[in-house]
């Protein structure tokens, strides 16, 4: 930043760059060039002047003693996490020299792997994406956390589109549907209570009984995997007491005979059996959705972390479109509403650099088995290079006995771009220090409200920490990568990623610019799929030899008695977000230590006691934490909250030590939720 550092107290406003929904406005106040104090935007509405506990706490995390702030190279074995420090001109010059080695050889032998440790437009998805296209490496399937509720959304709404989060304040019905909102979507929250004043009704839906479980009128526990059960029984029951819009049905949907007819198998007492709640909750359920208007349904992504996540995403999408929920703007469905920004992909990425090349694609959820596997006409060179960036793959990925052994790779290249000495960090060749969002430029889009905000830097980079995207250009200048658009700068990226769909001077004057949208997406249809209306049946998808209607598709690994009778999921920890934070001690001493929540039942019948050492484990691999004998556990299912860095829990490892490589019926994504394991007492 050209202005001196040492000026007096000030505020600027950014941008919360976590992978949340909620996409806060931070107010950060600056003394002599430190950050002193970060606080919520009263100015912006969805935030109104709250942050979470975690991100009240993000200029400790940016002025944490423990910052990588200098380039280092690896001098211990991998994984022992021994560095010396380098300098840039160094450092670059090494990734530059051994990538370019590689490349000589075959580009796809490159893999970048990152994921949404920012969602910055900028510093996520553009410098980066401009330097990978232009080398020719291996393209990285983003898929880690989103794309089967984000593919099942685009064939039935047409897109990543739904309700304003702001009028859910006015439903009558709210079913919070796989979504911990308390936890991992506290702006919604607060829209829910407010609906409740008005006299909302609000029901949890998830089989964990959460702190928002806890504060809802009514929990749906039901098995982990069998929402499109539930949905379809919910259909079941809309159709027998015709609470149906057959107006809305016949003028904005595509299948409603071959879909009317699936539901009809569905009664509630064949949905109980498979999702293990009383046939009289679903059928009550049922009643409360089909009679009351507007009933609005806040979907989340926990909810497609197993083998059937895209059907079930697809199953409860129809639901709208049969009650003409739709019709109001408090009624409808939202999962994500990141469809609705104008984001100039092209201009910010610029795929065109790939001239003719089509490199191979490699899904991230497998990254464990691909860095493994040999050459081969199938699969393509090895990978010899990894390039990693907000991301923590060693921690997060499935399967990490893998994911661990391939990183060991000796003839495996890795350089790590971090704020934190990560697991991931331990396995790095090449380490180099990256900026936090106190200090660099950004833009966003969100996924759990409608603004576009702008991120200033408050204070300049922290010891000799850079950009991604300047690291990224550096590299591009070493690797004589020609073409201007490796000059553009961070701030021009930014004004890039939207160019003039968004006002550029409205973001610099406020942090935050309104897309104009209107109230209610579907009121009169008008999807945007290839019929213009909902898609109950896709024939893009009977195309693909798959199942053209919604259905429940039965997990890949349902609890086996005798085997591993117990079906675990591994949602967030509130303090935490995904790996982020763990370090942070205030944060750490909130959660703890690594726990498994399991019902008093299940414990009894293995001698369980709360606070004891447990060994979770299966065919994959096995994990100790401590117990938490606890009544949030629904019988036959264990909840391992994530997501600890391997190396602060016991013996090194996480819950992402059983998880598998196993992938979603659309879109290509992991499944975390859906894995059997058994415990006993360590
Ligand atoms: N504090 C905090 N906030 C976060 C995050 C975090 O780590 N910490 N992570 C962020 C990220 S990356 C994401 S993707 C979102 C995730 O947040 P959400 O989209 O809300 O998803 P999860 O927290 O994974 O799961 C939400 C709930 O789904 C439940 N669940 C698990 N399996 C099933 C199932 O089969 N059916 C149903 N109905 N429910 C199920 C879980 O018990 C959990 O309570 O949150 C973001 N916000
Ligand atoms: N068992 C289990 N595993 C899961 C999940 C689960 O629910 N259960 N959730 C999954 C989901 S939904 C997701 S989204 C993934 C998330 O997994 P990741 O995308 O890996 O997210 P984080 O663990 O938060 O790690 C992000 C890293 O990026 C770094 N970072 C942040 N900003 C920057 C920056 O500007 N530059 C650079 N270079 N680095 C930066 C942070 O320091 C952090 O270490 O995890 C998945 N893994
Ligand atoms: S993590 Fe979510 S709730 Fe917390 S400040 Fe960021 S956007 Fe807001
Ligand atoms: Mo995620």
């Amino acid at each position: 930043m050209s202005e001196s550092i040492l000026s007096p107290p000030r505020e600027i406003v950014g941008a919360c760059p976590h992978d949340c929904p909620d996409t806060c406005s931070l107010v950060t106040t600056v003394e002599d060039g430190r950050a002193v104090r970060v606080r919520g935007n009263p100015a912006h509405p969805p935030t109104a002047g709250v942050l979470c506990t975690k991100v009240s706490r993000y200029h400790e995390r940016t002025h944490h003693p423990e910052r990588l702030l200098t380039p280092q190279r690896r001098v211990g074995a991998k994984g022992e996490g021994r560095f010396a420090p380098i300098g840039w001109d160094e450092a670059l010059d090494e990734v530059a020299t051994r990538l370019a080695a590689i490349a000589a050889r075959d580009p796809q032998g490159v893999l970048p792997y990152s994921y949404a440790g920012t969602m910055g437009l900028v510093q996520g998805e553009s410098m980066d994406r401009r330097f990978f296209h232009r080398l020719g490496a291996s393209l990285l399937e983003r898929t880690i956390c989103a794309t089967a509720g984000g593919e099942a959304l685009a064939y039935t709404l047409g897109g990543k589109l739904g309700m304003r989060t702001e009028f859910f304040a006015e439903s009558r019905l709210i079913l919070i549907w796989g979504s911990n909102s308390i936890a991992s979507n506290l702006h919604f929250w607060r829209l829910a209570q407010q609906a409740r004043r008005g006299g909302a009704r609000l029901v949890c839906i998830d089989p964990r009984r959460t702190e928002t479980a806890d504060k809802c009128d009514e929990h749906v526990a039901l098995r982990p995997g069998t929402d499109a059960a539930l949905a379809l029984a919910m259909m079941h029951e809309l159709i027998r007491h015709d609470w149906l819009d057959h107006d809305y049905i016949a003028r904005h949907t595509l299948g409603w005979p071959a879909l009317r007819e699936r539901a009809l198998r569905w009664n509630p007492e064949r949905a109980a059996q498979v999702c293990g709640v009383p046939a009289a909750q679903i059928i009550e359920l049922a009643r409360a959705y089909g009679t009351t208007r507007p009933a609005a349904i806040r979907l989340n992504y926990g909810m497609q972390r197993c083998a059937g996540g895209g059907n079930a995403v697809r199953a409860i999408a129809c639901l709208p479109a049969l009650t003409g929920a739709w019709r109001h703007r408090a009624g409808g469905v939202l999962l994500s509403s990141s469809g609705h920004f104008p984001v100039d992909r092209v201009a910010l990425q610029r795929p065109d650099l790939l001239g003719a090349r089509r490199p191979r694609s490699i899904n991230m959820v497998t990254i464990g088995d691909d860095l493994l596997r040999p050459a081969s006409p199938a699969f393509g060179p090895r990978i010899d290079a990894l390039v990693v960036y907000n991301s923590n793959p060693v921690a997060v990925a499935p399967e990490s006995p893998k994911v661990v052994r391939g990183f060991a790779r000796e003839d495996l290249f890795t350089v790590v771009l971090e704020q934190f000495h990560t697991d991931t960090v331990d396995y790095a060749d090449i380490v180099l220090p990256a900026t936090t969002q106190l200090e660099h430029w950004d833009i966003h889009a969100a996924y759990g409200h409608t603004d576009v905000l702008l991120n200033r830097p408050a204070i300049a980079p922290l010891g000799q920490a850079r950009s991604n995207a300047r690291i990224f250009r550096e590299l591009a200048a070493r690797m004589g990568f020609a073409e201007p658009c490796f000059g553009d700068e961070d701030e021009a990226l930014c004004r890039q990623a939207y160019g003039a769909a968004v006002d550029w001077s409205e973001l610099m004057a406020n942090g935050f610019a309104r897309l104009p949208l209107p109230e209610a997406p579907f009121a009169d249809g008008g999807f945007p799929t290839p019929s213009g209306r909902c898609e109950f049946f896709s024939a893009r998808l009977a195309a693909q030899g798959l199942d053209g209607l919604p259905d429940h598709v039965p997990n890949h690994e349902p609890p086996a008695p005798g085997r591993y009778p117990l079906a675990m999921i591994s949602p967030p920890a509130r303090n935490f977000l995904n790996s982020t934070f763990v370090n942070l001690r205030s944060l750490r001493s909130i959660e703890g230590q690594p726990l498994l929540e399991i019902h008093p039942h299940d414990a009894a019948a293995r001698g369980i006691a709360s606070g004891q050492l447990v060994r979770v484990f299966n065919q994959r691999g096995e994990y100790h934490c401590a117990a938490e004998v606890s009544e949030r556990a629904r019988p036959g299912v264990v909840n391992g909250l994530g997501i600890w860095w391997r190396k602060l829990g016991p013996r090194g490892t996480n819950v992402n030590e059983l998880t598998s490589q196993k992938l979603t019926d659309l879109g290509r994504g992991p499944v975390f939720y859906d894995c059997a394991v058994e415990v006993e007492r360590a």
